[in-house]
């Protein structure tokens, strides 16, 4: 793979959701040594250190259904313009969460740069609930409905245009865990979705290859979206929602190596890392074990 300029933002978000901790998965995973890695690799990483983001709401406004709003669209339209000031000087934004909401900003940083921006949603979860479908209220459960253009106002016209992609530029891979309104909008939007029971059935190879040829012929960018929640607790137990029967570390390599093959990636990032939950710092060096592969690294 040819070498990159990379720049790294932090993004200590943990307004999207209830467990706390998640606002350190930047330190975790600087700590895990992530840029020591992308320089040995031969690329050129340039951090650019952490965005501001507010303390949580302590009064909850209950009309919304949608927890610490103000201030995830606050921490969201800064993320927003500082990716896309990565983007305007031609970088490789490499974003750590943080948790997943911070995919909202991401999204409207990098898609203003591209006609039919692809995003590949490595997660055990959909996150393409509103304030109406989300049984919980987190805004993490969100934002790949948000950058479809479907959501409060408030998220969906950051940066002030919406939507950020369409929804036939987008794969998820690893769901299990799909609410009622998620399996319902997939359905009504045609989205390509790799369960865990198409990973199980094809194989990672041949997801990948699937998702790479699709995503090659549609689109103009990809953004890789990775919740450390997709693969198997066993493997990443420190995030705050765990689900059982994930994707393995070895399969999550080889879909990383498969990636750095096709270098197809535009952008990436790593979320819902929580130290505070995590097995000394397991997943944290997890997470930079897999950003080895994506840029490049190999066994021999
Ligand atoms: B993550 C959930 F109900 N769907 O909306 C929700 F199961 O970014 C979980 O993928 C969302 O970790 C998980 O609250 C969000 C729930
Ligand atoms: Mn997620
Ligand atoms: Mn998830
Ligand atoms: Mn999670």
């Amino acid at each position: 793979m040819e070498k990159k300029n990379i720049s790294l933002i932090g993004v200590p978000m943990d307004l999207g959701q209830m467990r706390r901790g998640v606002d350190m998965g930047p330190s975790a995973i600087r700590y895990a040594g992530a840029i020591e890695r992308l320089e040995q690799l031969g690329h050129k990483v340039e951090d650019l250190g952490d965005i501001r983001i507010d303390q949580p709401e302590r009064v909850h406004t209950a009309d919304t259904n949608l927890r610490n709003l103000d201030a995830v669209v606050k921490g969201s339209t800064e993320l927003a313009q500082k990716v896309k000031s990565v983007k305007d000087k031609g970088d490789f934004p490499l974003i750590l969460g943080g948790d997943h909401s911070i995919a909202i900003g991401s999204l409207a940083g990098i898609s203003q740069r591209y006609d039919n921006l692809g995003v590949i949603w490595y997660d055990a979860h959909g996150d393409l609930n509103t304030g109406e479908t989300s049984p919980s209220g987190n805004i993490h459960g969100m934002p790949l409905a948000v950058s479809l253009g479907i959501g409060h106002p408030d998220l969906v016209n950051i940066l002030d245009y919406s939507p950020k992609i369409r929804p036939e530029n987008i794969v998820i891979i690893g769901a299990r865990s799909l609410d009622e309104g998620e399996r319902e909008l997939i359905k009504d939007k045609g989205m390509r979705v790799y369960t865990m029971h198409e990973v199980d059935r094809m194989g990672m190879t041949r997801v990948m290859e699937d998702a790479i040829d699709y995503l090659k012929e549609k689109t103009d960018g990809v953004h890789l979206s990775l919740d450390l929640d997709g693969l198997d607790p066993s493997d990443a137990p420190g995030v705050g929602t765990p689900v059982i029967g994930g994707i393995s570390y070895r399969e999550s390599h080889l879909a990383m190596e498969m990636l750095a093959e096709s270098d197809i990636l535009t952008s990436a990032e790593f979320v819902e890392v929580n130290p505070i939950l995590d097995d000394k710092n397991k997943t944290a060096r997890v997470a930079v074990a897999l950003m080895g592969s994506l840029f490049g690294e190999k066994l021999l």
